[in-house]
């Protein structure tokens, strides 16, 4: 059977799980938060990645009700953890173009309580791309619930200083495929920190890693050497461990 045809009826069927990646500050060496990532617990294939599905959602017009999904589930997560950690949650571009982002957010922060400044959505170049002007509009309306706003995978897209001097982002986050680029990270760590927003390091996959990231001036890491991504259950040992 097409997997097209599960996917049309995943939401209704309860099959979407958030899986939870911590996010380390590197000068105090603490828990920052998670980054909320979507898995598929499909009844046949098991836990379905989101590079498998995501695309054909965006095809199918389905992202914006799982996208609407993701922001209720991770804010009504998030408002059980201690007030410190915040959440983040991946936008689609779609969620933009269709005017359909502001609404969601306000709708999922009124449903849980979570306070606006804890959640921070994590938004790709891609996504400022097309439609540049109106992007920028709900980007402002986002920023007037309170919410964070991140420049996601940083380095991958296209023109990415022109982006990065665009709007006032709260953070950067730089693409895994540049954690052992030591002249690429200070030079981004630099400009953001310069900017006036944090800087996290993505893909960390070892002590030497978060070693260095930390001295070419990052804020935050994140990446397998801290964590997986895990299912809510193991998050209260993690936040034990962490605070
Ligand atoms: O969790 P994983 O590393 O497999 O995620 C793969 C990709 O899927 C990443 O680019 C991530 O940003 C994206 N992704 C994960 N969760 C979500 C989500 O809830 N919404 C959207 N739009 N993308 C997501
Ligand atoms: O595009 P985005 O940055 O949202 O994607 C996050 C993706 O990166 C998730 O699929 C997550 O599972 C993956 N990821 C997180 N940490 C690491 C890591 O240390 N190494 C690798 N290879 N992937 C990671
Ligand atoms: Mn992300
Ligand atoms: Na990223």
């Amino acid at each position: 059977r097409a997997l097209e045809f599960d996917l049309r009826a995943a939401l209704a069927l309860g099959q979407f799980e958030l899986f939870y990646q911590p996010k380390i500050h590197l000068g105090e060496n603490c828990l920052s938060g998670f980054e909320a990532l979507i898995r598929w617990r499909h009844p046949l294939r098991g836990l379905v990645r989101p590079d498998d599905f995501i695309p054909m959602a965006e095809d199918l017009g389905l992202i914006i009700r799982i996208g609407e999904w993701v922001l209720r589930a991770a804010c009504s997560e998030a408002v059980n953890w201690p007030e410190g950690l915040s959440v983040a949650v991946n936008v689609a571009p779609a969620q933009f173009y269709t005017g359909s982002l502001v609404p969601a957010v306000a709708a999922a922060l009124a449903a849980s309580g979570l306070p606006g400044p804890r959640l921070e959505l994590e938004i790709t170049e891609t996504a400022l791309l097309r439609n540049g002007p109106e992007v920028l509009r709900q980007l402002a309306a986002l920023k007037a619930l309170g919410v964070k706003i991140a420049l996601d995978d940083f380095g991958t897209g296209y023109s990415s200083l022109t982006q990065l001097r665009s709007f006032p982002f709260d953070r950067v986050k730089i693409d895994r495929s540049f954690a052992d680029d030591g002249v690429v990270v200070r030079a981004v760590a630099a400009l953001g920190t310069s900017l006036g927003m944090c800087v996290t390091a993505e893909g960390v996959e070892t002590a030497e890693q978060m070693r260095r990231l930390r001295q070419d001036g990052c804020t935050e890491a994140q990446g397998y050497h801290l964590s997986r991504p895990v299912p809510v259950p193991a998050l209260p040992g993690i936040i034990r461990r962490h605070l």
